[in-house]
């Protein structure tokens, strides 16, 4: 039978025009990924627009691109659609979601229950990141992990591995990043340019969303929030919080950490992370959500004092606290 990845390969090989998306507020595995077959695909010499809802966010704006992120569709004559990163096909937003179906779409996707949305699905959670395989894919067709291409792919393996500390960092993503260096990427250079990225207003907002970190079970499960006042007061957006819950893990005793950030319409998103055996993607999937076993988020509609009280219940039943 003929693997996914050569599959994927020879849909490639057989069509000229692509978009490539991934998902809202994307992170680094989202812009890695959607960059690095940017590159692999102008290096074919097929025409490729890349799509973001959200556009390019400024701490990857050092990226080497094979052409801009474009936020909106207007014009785009692609005749296969590429969905990186995406456990939900909703994540992508309302302008791509409404052209699903008017061409065929390939989802490829690292995600625990992705629904396969795509005509064509690579799904696979046994890859911590999906830029890890974009480099399969890249192999398969023979491109060079080279230059831009090898740096969009380390970004988003070492964003998705929190730089090789997560339970995802297999062999095989250590492998690939060696073999990264090998082939001339600069890992002091690449790392500096990925997470010396702050403004002093991510600084102030962080200040004030720890601020807001409680304590529960016996400090076996920490939570803090972020309002939409708290993002305006420090002139920030949804993408200086990512992170923010990474950090709450650190508490010592903390096997859960939960961070809850307020949409625009009021209700929540949250993101849980949690290490080894403690499963918090159940716990997502109780609210509609999804992610990972160590790695979930979802939305809960209610005020932030029932949405962490149903967290922190859901949670404690979970984890077996209670
Ligand atoms: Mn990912």
């Amino acid at each position: 039978m003929q693997s996914p990845v050569s599959k994927i390969a020879d849909l490639i090989r057989r069509s000229d025009r692509f978009l490539v998306s991934s998902h809202a507020n994307p992170d680094g595995d989202a812009i890695g990924s959607t960059v690095a077959l940017g590159h692999i695909l102008a290096h074919m010499g097929k025409e490729v627009v890349l799509y973001n809802r959200s556009g390019m966010p400024k701490q990857f704006d050092w990226l080497d691109m094979p052409g801009p992120i474009h936020n909106s569709l207007v014009g785009c004559e692609a005749n296969w659609i590429f969905v990186l990163d995406c456990g939900t096909q909703h994540r992508v937003g309302e302008e791509l979601f409404r052209i699903m179906g008017t061409r065929p779409m390939a989802n490829v996707d690292h995600h625990l229950g992705n629904p396969m949305f795509g005509q064509f699905n690579w799904v696979d959670e046994t890859y911590p990141a999906v830029a890890a395989m974009i480099a399969d894919l890249a192999d398969e067709l023979e491109v060079p992990l080279v230059g831009p291409l090898a740096e969009a792919i380390y970004l988003g393996i070492v964003t998705d591995t929190g730089f090789f500390t997560f339970d995802s960092t297999t062999p095989s993503v250590m492998e690939l990043a060696a073999r990264l260096i090998r082939l001339g990427l600069n890992p002091g250079l690449v790392n500096a340019k990925i997470r010396n990225q702050w403004s002093i207003n991510r600084f102030r907002l962080w200040g004030e969303s720890f601020a807001t970190t409680e304590l529960y079970f016996g400090g076996q499960v920490a939570v803090g929030f972020v309002t939409r006042a708290m993002m305006s007061r420090t002139d920030t957006t949804p993408a200086d919080c990512e992170e923010i819950v990474n950090f709450l893990r650190r508490l010592r005793g903390a096997r859960a950490a939960v961070i809850l950030r307020e949409e625009p319409d009021g209700s929540y998103k949250f993101s849980i992370r949690s290490t080894g055996k403690d499963n918090v993607q159940v716990v997502a999937a109780l609210f509609d959500g999804g992610g990972h076993r160590n790695a979930a988020g979802g939305t809960i509609s209610a005020d932030i004092q029932t949405a962490k009280e149903r967290l922190i219940e859901a949670l404690g039943e979970s984890l077996g606290l209670v």
